[in-house]
């Protein structure tokens, strides 16, 4: 390689400055700049076997390190890449995408492989621009660092001139300068604090109140708030209930926590909210799932909300109070506004959620503890709540997945993650990948189903090549289940056996097909057998595939609604 200044030179300098350890990538893009980085840094350059699981594996690594998650794809597989951003998109992931391009010298003539990418980002990035000349590197890939990561965090994208942006071969003038941007790096850069009258106003309203309950999202995780909200909550005695993005905020063990509230959901939570008289939103962008399409609360229940993005204030609920602010600076304010005499008037208040409660588990314990075979789902979420380390970070699918776990899994400690898919199918093994490389000395563990898994089974080669070491356990029932009521209710109530062709498949055993890429396959067929062979899953320090099969009737219950 020529000693003259590149672009490729000078962004693989700032990818390494900006403190990417990985890039997740289908080739060829970029191929001058991946090469720089093999000669300044041991930046892992990880082949996928598809841009979309590329573009999840940079999802879970920016939720799990909080820094930007890097994918990139040359031009052919750009639109794969933009449909794996959907999911960062929906979950506020701070994801950057680089991709291949048109080249002005050789556009609307039909080159190889061209069509224009550009538009197809649009709906899924918070900016999207072009790329045309190596001198602009430095402030773009700024632009796209900052953006991603500040307000409410979201993926970017930057299209590089040439199908594989070959621009990063072009001279860089020398003058121009190539700093990063130090507050760029990860969620988040600043921290707007709120406005104290609004504050005063809110707390007055908390601490006049009976039946309150905190409904806390994602922001919170963003803002790494979540040991706030315990204080608060425990200080005023305020029941708390999660999204399912924010299921991991709040510690299991608290007893004010009554579970994730809205359509993937525990009835104890939806029973609590709906039973309010005062709903303290923070750090949510309050959306359908976590509303239960906005019935839960009810419109019209009073309300205040808290979160950075100032756009989402009153959208969906009618507000007391709307605060702009970082969670963590918002909760520091209230706490010093929080009255702890106040909590006494709210005992009755948590004895009824508290009975909600423990109705919850009272009516679940037969199936979280079932030891039928086939194996209730249930019953496996159940023993990931009490076996699972105090370390584990839990990445977990949709549709079912998304279900079982959101409602019946219980995080045992504060040092453990939950991140979920926000709605697509095969999210979370890919995603799981990206975890692991973001925090390699923690057990990773994945919770999909088979359908979820099919998706990017190729990725068990990868997590191989690359000693990725996460542990999936496959709730493994043959068919997409979810789907099965949805066939009945539109054949009229009970479907044809034809109709089940829509929904499932053959029996495939997923632990011989791990064992024949070079993973660990264990399959698992009677619940008692769950426990060791998760225990000796975590303890191999391999790519682990746990094959669980389980009862394809097992239906996960409705939301609560009242
Ligand atoms: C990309 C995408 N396509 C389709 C869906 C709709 N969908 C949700 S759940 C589901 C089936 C899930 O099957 P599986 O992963 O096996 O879990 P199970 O319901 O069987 O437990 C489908 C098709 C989706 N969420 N995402
Ligand atoms: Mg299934």
């Amino acid at each position: 390689m020529s000693n003259e200044l590149t672009g490729a030179k000078v962004l693989a300098k700032m990818l390494v400055d900006y403190g990417v350890t990985d890039i997740f990538h289908v080739p060829a893009v970029l191929r001058t700049t991946m090469a720089e980085l093999e000669v300044i840094s041991n930046v892992r350059r990880i082949h996928a076997h598809g841009e979309a699981s590329a573009a999840y594996m940079a999802d879970g690594y920016a939720r799990a390190s909080g820094k930007p998650g890097v994918c990139a794809a040359q031009i052919i597989g750009a639109l794969n890449l933009a449909a794996g951003l959907r999911d960062a998109w929906l979950a506020k992931s701070p994801v950057v995408a680089l991709t291949g391009g048109r080249d002005q010298a050789t556009k609307f003539r039909k080159a190889y492989q061209e069509v224009d990418d550009l538009p197809a980002f649009e709906p899924v990035t918070k900016f999207n621009a072009t790329v045309d000349s190596a001198n602009r590197f430095p402030d773009m890939l700024n632009q796209a660092f900052r953006v991603s990561v500040s307000g409410c965090p979201g993926p970017v994208h930057l299209q590089f001139k040439g199908n594989e942006g070959q621009v990063d071969q072009e001279k860089f003038d020398e003058q121009i300068p190539r700093d990063i941007h130090e507050n760029a790096i990860s969620v988040p850069p600043y921290r707007p604090s709120p406005d104290l009258s609004s504050i005063k106003k809110a707390m007055d309203i908390i601490n006049n109140s009976n039946k309150p309950i905190f409904v806390v999202g994602g922001g919170v995780r963003w803002s790494q708030a979540g040991s706030l909200i315990d204080e608060i909550s425990k200080k005023l005695k305020i029941p708390v209930a999660t999204s399912l993005n924010g299921k991991d905020v709040i510690d299991a063990n608290n007893p004010l926590n009554v579970g994730v509230v809205g359509t993937y959901s525990r009835g104890s939570a939806n029973k609590s909210v709906l039973a309010a008289d005062l709903v303290i939103f923070i750090g949510t962008d309050l959306g359908g799932m976590i509303t239960n399409f906005w019935t839960i609360p009810k419109i019209g229940t009073k309300a205040i909300h808290i979160d950075i993005d100032p756009e989402v204030l009153g959208r969906n609920y009618p507000l007391e109070v709307g605060v702009q602010s970082d969670a963590k600076n918002a909760l520091l304010e209230m706490l010093k506004f929080a009255d702890d005499n106040s909590a006494e008037k709210r005992l009755d208040w948590v004895n009824e959620i508290q009975s909600y409660c423990q109705e919850w588990y009272d009516e679940f314990r037969p199936l979280l503890t079932s030891d039928a075979v086939p194996i209730r789902p249930e019953r496996i979420c159940h023993d990931l709540s009490l076996n699972l380390p105090d370390d584990a970070f839990v990445v977990v699918d949709t549709g079912h997945g998304g279900m079982w776990m959101g409602g019946m899994f219980d995080l045992k400690s504060s040092n453990q993650n939950y991140i979920r898919s926000a709605g697509h199918l095969g999210w979370a093994f890919p995603a799981s990948l990206g975890v692991k490389c973001a925090v390699p000395d923690r057990p990773v563990v994945c919770f999909t189903g088979d359908a979820g898994f099919w998706y990017h089974i190729a990725e068990i080669e990868t997590a191989v090549r690359w000693n990725i070491n996460s542990v999936i356990v496959v709730n493994n029932n043959g068919a997409g289940n979810q789907s099965k009521r949805g066939f009945d209710r539109v054949y009229g109530g009970s479907q044809t056996q034809k109709a089940r062709e829509m929904w499932t498949f053959n029996n495939v055993n997923f632990a011989e097909i791990a064992k024949h890429m070079g993973a660990v396959g264990i399959r698992v067929e009677d619940p008692k057998d769950f426990k060791p062979a998760l225990e000796k899953a975590i303890s191999l320090n391999k790519c682990v595939i746990l094959d669980v099969v389980t009862d394809v009737d097992a239906l996960a219950p409705l939301a609560y609604t009242g």
